[in-house]
């Protein structure tokens, strides 16, 4: 059903949100499948190919597998990452200080440790953020552009995509936390974009497992274009297929996050990974 409120969302989002102009009228444009489609940097044939295979898969196969299910379910999780990645993530996590990210209390200025293998909340926030690991640490700079960039650039029909990363350790908020994220949502980064999640300690249901609701970057895009954010218990899921992410550390998969999805509220600890592909930089 329409409200006012969802009528007007989408304007004010362009009158008001922060950000170049370019990039507001990204966030009410690319809510428009057309405009989606008909973006610069087109490429019609994407011709690389990964040098470094996620665990031994074929390139050309996995790329296609990827893409494949990222069209049709919006997600792909086909994929396995041996250990050593995950220990190099994990050496990172250790080296590095953490800032907490609440978006209901920016009081805390500190900068808090995590220790990966023993995930204890540091301090009085529930989320803890390490933006663009991979500025700083070359090799991973490398794994996301050689392994992960040509699905990327496969899928988002560009030769060139820009890439931000990001590691977050969640914590049990007590049920209090402010966060709209722990709703089903869809993201509005770009024309086109493509995250690749990477779950660094085990996940079950408790530890606000990622949910994507499967295939509805696909369809009912007027319904989509004034609900961006659905309520709790939304009727748009009745009858959809919600897929839930839940698995040991080194789970992992490509996400179209124009699907609607969200992290479950968490009552356990969750550390993850994150690469975000986009066509513009804005
Ligand atoms: O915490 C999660 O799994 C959800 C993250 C999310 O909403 C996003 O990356 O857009």
């Amino acid at each position: 059903m329409l409200n006012l409120s969802n009528i007007i969302e989408p304007f004010k989002e362009f009158i008001f949100a922060s950000g170049s102009f370019n990039y507001r009228k990204m966030r009410l444009l690319g809510r428009i499948p057309r405009f989606r489609k008909y973006t610069p940097n087109p490429m019609e044939h994407p011709t690389s190919s990964p040098n470094e295979p996620i665990s031994g898969l074929h390139p050309l196969t996995f790329v296609e597998k990827a893409i494949t299910g990222l069209r049709q379910y919006g997600y792909y999780d086909g994929i396995a990452v041996d250990c050593t990645l995950l220990d190099h993530l994990h050496e990172i996590v250790k080296s590095s200080q953490f800032t907490p990210r609440d978006i209901s209390n920016h009081r805390d200025q500190n900068l808090y440790n995590i220790d990966p293998l023993n995930l204890q909340n540091p301090g009085g926030a529930y989320l803890y953020a390490l933006l663009n690991p991979h500025l700083k640490h070359p090799w991973l700079h490398s794994f996301i552009s050689q392994s992960l960039g040509p699905v990327a650039k496969a899928y988002l029909n560009s030769e060139t995509v820009s890439v931000s990363s990001q590691i977050w350790a969640s914590f049990d908020d007590g049920g209090r936390a402010y966060n709209p994220d722990f709703g089903f949502h869809y993201d509005l980064d770009d024309y086109r974009f493509l995250k690749f999640f990477l779950y660094l300690s085990n996940v079950d249901s408790g530890s606000g497992p990622h949910q994507v609701v499967e295939s509805s970057h696909q369809h009912d895009h007027f319904f989509r274009f004034f609900n961006r954010r659905l309520r709790e218990h939304s009727r748009y899921l009745d009858g959809k297929t919600i897929k839930t992410f839940v698995g040991n550390a080194g789970t992992c998969f490509f996400e179209d996050t124009l699907c609607y999805h969200r992290g479950v509220r968490p009552e356990e600890p969750r550390l993850v990974f994150q690469a975000e592909f986009c066509i513009n930089d804005y």
